[in-house]
């Protein structure tokens, strides 16, 4: 019994440090139709939300039309995946992107993103044009197929999965010009664009979803939610 005893409270021990460091779910299918947890960018040419799904049209590459994660909420270390489809050519050189660490003072940024004939992991420094540390990952985005992608940044790494496949990670760890934190938005630019299913986990992350905000927890259920984000998905895995 005294073994079974200490094997409890260890196991007690052992299991809080665990659910404290649980990390929250926002996630969103656009179901309801609303921006609710949202934040359009200043910049965005058009966002609509149909039939479930959010249709971003954006004539301009040059400066993206996106969404910002929980009300611009700034996050370190965190993973998103999400749905994504492009359904129009609208500009020279239309993506998709998951945009991050996004420091508007410096203009640097990083972001994982779909190009017609490549993926790109990168820095970005806006204002001058420049990709550092970019990796390109041959790849072909059709038009009319959904993309189920998933986006791991922790620390100075950055991890790229499609369809549930690895394909690419960025190490940056002998770069000192990453932000450290910053914003975390989702769009793209010369293209029309179709999102759905988005899920973003991370520590500093409050729980919210599956249509928004307006739900209960959803920690217990992080399996769930996670199977849940794939299910779009799930027809190309
Ligand atoms: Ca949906
Ligand atoms: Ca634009």
């Amino acid at each position: 019994m005294r073994k079974a005893g200490f094997c409890f409270i260890l196991g007690v021990m052992l299991f809080l440090p665990a659910c404290l460091s649980w990390a929250g779910i926002f996630r969103d299918d656009f179901e309801d139709g609303d921006y609710e947890g949202w934040v359009p960018n200043p910049k965005a040419e058009q966002i609509a939300w149909k039939d479930g799904e959010v249709v971003i049209t954006d004539t301009d590459r040059h400066t993206p039309t996106q969404l910002a994660f929980n009300y611009e909420q700034s996050l370190r270390d965190f993973t998103a995946s999400f749905d994504c489809m492009m359904t129009k050519v609208l500009d020279n050189s239309p993506y998709i992107w998951l945009f991050f660490r996004i420091n508007d003072e410096d203009s640097i940024g990083a972001f994982a993103c779909f190009l017609p004939h490549e993926l790109w992991i990168s820095m970005i420094k806006w204002a001058v044009n420049q990709y550092p540390g970019v990796v390109k990952i041959p790849f072909t985005t059709e038009l009319n197929r959904w993309y189920h992608a998933e986006v791991m940044v922790k620390g100075k790494t950055v991890s790229m999965w499609v369809d549930g496949k690895l394909k690419g990670k960025a190490d940056w760890t002998s770069w000192k010009i990453l932000p450290e934190s910053g914003e975390v938005v989702i769009g793209g630019g010369g293209a029309e664009i179709h999102l759905d299913n988005v899920v973003l986990i991370g520590e500093e992350v409050p729980d919210a979803g599956p249509s928004g905000f307006n739900s209960t927890a959803v920690r217990a259920k992080g399996k769930l939610a996670v199977c849940w984000a794939s299910l779009k998905g799930g027809q190309d895995i």
